[in-house]
């Protein structure tokens, strides 16, 4: 058994039962006039991380392991966007509104496509979600089992909402849970830096965090 150096402790890898989730790299968190900018937030932060993600989705190809992506939308009807979080984040553009790249978080609109630099290849799973966890009202969870999966690396953003949601979803599905430190980020840096402690504390109680290339590797060497 390979173990990739983690924090708090090596992470015992098991090649024939691992995937990559990529969490929501979205033109609507990464780019200005898009959700992500509509609350406020620096959307810089996010496009830097594009090429560690490139580089994590590359090792998992080349490996040959599964690799998983997730997009946060809706449907055009809204009908699976509760009132509870239509209402919240700024008046001026709400999720289902028409935005500069289209209806903000609407399945099949511009803005809602993953970054082209990171956008799935054929054969690669895509999961549509309307919560912030991905196994939340998806089929990730019959997707998994039937891949055989029981170790999953998460990257994507952002690190404290949508990837630590579906981390701890995860967790308490008995899934063992990496991070991938430099693959994941916020608009807060120290929302990042607290969500990772979170995650790590208490002797890894939802995961485990490494580096995007002790990950890669790693899988290259198991
Ligand atoms: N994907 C994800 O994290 N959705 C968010 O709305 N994140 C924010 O930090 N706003």
């Amino acid at each position: 058994m390979v173990e990739i150096k983690a924090e708090p402790f090596a992470f015992p890898l098991r090649r024939d039962k691992l995937a990559l989730i990529v969490i929501d790299m979205q033109r609507d968190f990464a780019e200005a006039g898009g959700f992500g900018a509509s609350l406020g937030n620096d959307v810089s932060r996010i496009t830097r991380i594009v090429p560690d993600v490139k580089r994590l989705i590359a090792g998992f190809r080349e490996a040959g392991l599964p690799v998983i992506h997730t997009m946060e939308c809706h449907r055009p009807d809204l009908s699976d966007l509760p009132p509870a979080k239509r209402n919240r984040g700024s008046p001026a553009l709400r999720i289902g509104d028409e935005g500069p790249m289209g209806r903000v978080l609407i399945s099949g609109e511009p803005g809602t496509a993953i970054l082209p630099d990171l956008a799935p290849i054929d054969g690669e799973v895509v999961i549509e979600k309307p919560g912030k966890g991905a196994f939340y009202a998806t089929p990730l969870g019959d997707i998994l089992k039937d891949l055989g999966i029981e170790q999953v690396v998460f990257a994507g953003v952002t690190t404290e909402v949508c990837v630590q949601t579906t981390m701890r979803e995860a967790n308490d599905r008995g899934y063992e849970c990496l991070l991938a430190e430099e693959a994941t980020e916020s608009y807060f840096p120290e929302f990042k830096r607290a969500a990772i402690a979170m995650i790590t504390a208490q002797g890894a109680i939802v995961g485990w965090v490494a580096s995007v290339n002790a990950i890669v590797e790693g899988i290259a060497h198991a």
